[in-house]
Parts: structure tokens; sequence; C-alpha cells
């Protein structure tokens, strides 16, 4: 690609999660070197991979973890609904210690996976785009609305990029009827985090994950710049997901779009 940036060295955080796993193989293809980290397990160091076991919330082992860095896939932290003193560490603190170390380091660009979980208390007879406020729906969503904040900060203040991914459910497959709307294949990740990492230019761009489902709640208008085109569908999977037990679909999970987070807490 024309202009595409090159890297010397990624890092891939949350390398050991699910997501982590399934574009670490695809990564080492992309840069001479892969610096992996988590802090569960990371498994054995492939040919040109790092390994480099780190807490997030940990802003000495974070600055450490940047050195050489010039490009960040940052999937690492809290993924689900939590109280909020993990949140607080893993979500808040540490993409603050990210960011702040990218700076130190001279990281160009940051690939940082938010959720649709920062958008989740539109209703789903509304279709939105990049421009609508943020809506989360629970401390999750919140902290992934901090991260975002966080990037466009580094970008206006220091010039760093960052795409903001609002993934939607990216799993082997839809578990339910909601994520026929909101399933992302492993596949149309991995392509996305590609168009993010290798675009000319990202500047601070908001782009929603999801595979090209037949209904959509979300415009990607404003990330077209990305270059980005999912081509699996959750239509494979309609008839079984439709054939599951009936939802009341006056409950606040089937009429919002975060579904369940909606009703989420209050956390002890
Ligand atoms: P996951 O929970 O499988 O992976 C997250 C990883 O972060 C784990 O390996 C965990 O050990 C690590 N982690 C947690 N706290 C940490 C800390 N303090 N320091 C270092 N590492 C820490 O989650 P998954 O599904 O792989 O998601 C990856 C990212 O994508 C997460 O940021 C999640 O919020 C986001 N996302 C995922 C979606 C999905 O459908 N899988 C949807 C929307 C967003
Ligand atoms: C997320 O943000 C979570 O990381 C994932 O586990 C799913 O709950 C997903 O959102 C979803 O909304 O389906």
């Amino acid at each position: 690609m024309e202009n595409a940036p090159a890297y010397r060295r990624l890092l891939l955080t949350g390398a050991a999660g699910a997501l982590g796993s399934a574009l670490r193989p695809a990564m080492r293809e992309w840069a001479p070197r892969l610096r992996v980290s988590d802090i569960a397990p990371l498994g054995k160091a492939a040919a040109n991979e790092e390994l480099a076991p780190c807490d997030l919330a940990d802003a000495r082992a974070v600055r450490d973890l940047l050195e050489g860095v010039d490009g960040v896939v940052h999937l690492g932290g809290i993924s689900t609904e939590h109280p909020w003193a993990p949140i607080l560490r893993a979500n808040i603190e540490g993409v603050y210690h990210l960011y702040e170390s990218a700076r130190i380091h001279g990281a160009r660009r940051v690939v940082f996976a938010s959720s649709n979980h920062a958008i989740g208390f539109y209703p789903r007879s509304q279709r939105i785009d990049a421009d609508d406020p943020t809506r989360p729906d629970s401390l999750y969503g919140v902290s992934k609305v901090f991260g975002e904040a966080l990037s466009r900060f580094y970008f206006d203040r220091y010039g760093i990029e960052s795409a903001c991914l609002r993934i939607g459910s990216c799993f082997t497959e839809p578990k339910d009827r909601r994520m026929l709307v909101t399933w992302l294949s492993y596949a149309d990740l991995t392509e996305l985090v590609r168009a993010c990492l290798f675009a000319p230019r990202v500047g601070h761009t908001i782009v929603f994950g999801a595979s090209a489902n037949r209904d959509s709640w979300w415009d990607n208008a404003q990330a077209r710049h990305l270059g980005w085109k999912p081509h699996d569908t959750s239509e494979p999977f309609r008839a079984a997901r439709e054939a599951m037990p009936a939802v009341d679909p006056a409950s606040p999970a089937e009429l919002f779009q975060g579904g369940a987070y909606v009703m989420m807490g209050p956390h002890d």
C-alpha cells in the first residue's frame, strides 16, 4: 500500500486472550519483531516474537514494555462488565500507562480495542455513526469511552494516531439473536486491525467492528479512509439463533444495542 507505515516492532497486549490468540499468528507477519504481552501465561515464543509479561496497572512495567515499539494493538484489560476496582486498574490506569509510555518511547500508532458498550444505551431502532455521542451501558463501557477520549487527547496533543475499534461481538460464531447484528468474525477482525495499522493516515478514527451482517445498527461512513470491508456474514447462523428460546421483547436487554450489559450491576 502506498505510503503505508512500516513497523520495526509491533506490540500486542492481551495476547493471551481470545482475540489476542486469534490475531497473534497474523501479526507475526506484519513486522520484523512482535512483542506479545499479557498478565496471563503467553505460551512459547515463535521465531520473531518477544514474550513480555506485564500488568497494565504497573506504570513502570508498562513504560519498559513500550521501549522500542512503534505500533501497538491494545487488547489487554477487563473485557466484560466487572466491579469498579479491576476496571479502574486495568482499563483506566492501564490505558493511561499505555498511551503515556507510547508518548515517551515515540510509538506512532495505536489500535485500541474499544467496544460497542461505549454506545450500548442507544436503542436498537436507531442507526448511529461515529459522530453520535457516546452512551455507555456499563462501567466497562465507561472505561472504553475513557480510552477513546484519552486516545483523542494523545492525538491532538502529541500526534499519536489511534484507531478505536468499537468491536461488536467477536467470537467464532454468533451466540444469540443479538449477535446476528453485532457479530464480527475473526477473519474480519484481523483485516480490520491490519487496515488500521497500515492505512496511510488514520488520525483519530472511530470504527465499528461488525461483519457484513444482514442488519446493522452502525454506519462506518467516517472510517472509509481505512479501506476496510468486512466479508463474513452471520446469515448461515440465522435459523439456529432464531430458533433459540423466546425472549421478552420489552426487556431492556432486547431494546438497547448493548444487550444484557444495560441491566448489569450495581456491583459490590
Ligand atoms: P479476553 O478477556 O479474552 O482478553 C483480555 C486479556 O487482557 C486477557 O488475556 C487478560 O489476561 C488480559 N488482562 C486483563 N487484565 C490485565 C492487566 N491488568 N494487565 C495485563 N493484561 C490484562 O478478551 P477478548 O475477548 O480477547 O477481548 C480483547 C479486547 O477486545 C478487550 O479489550 C475487550 O474489551 C475488547 N472487546 C472484545 C469483544 C469481543 O467480542 N471479544 C467485543 C468488544 C470489545
Ligand atoms: C464486549 O465488549 C465483550 O468483550 C464481549 O465479551 C461481548 O460481551 C461483546 O462485547 C458483546 O457485546 O457481545
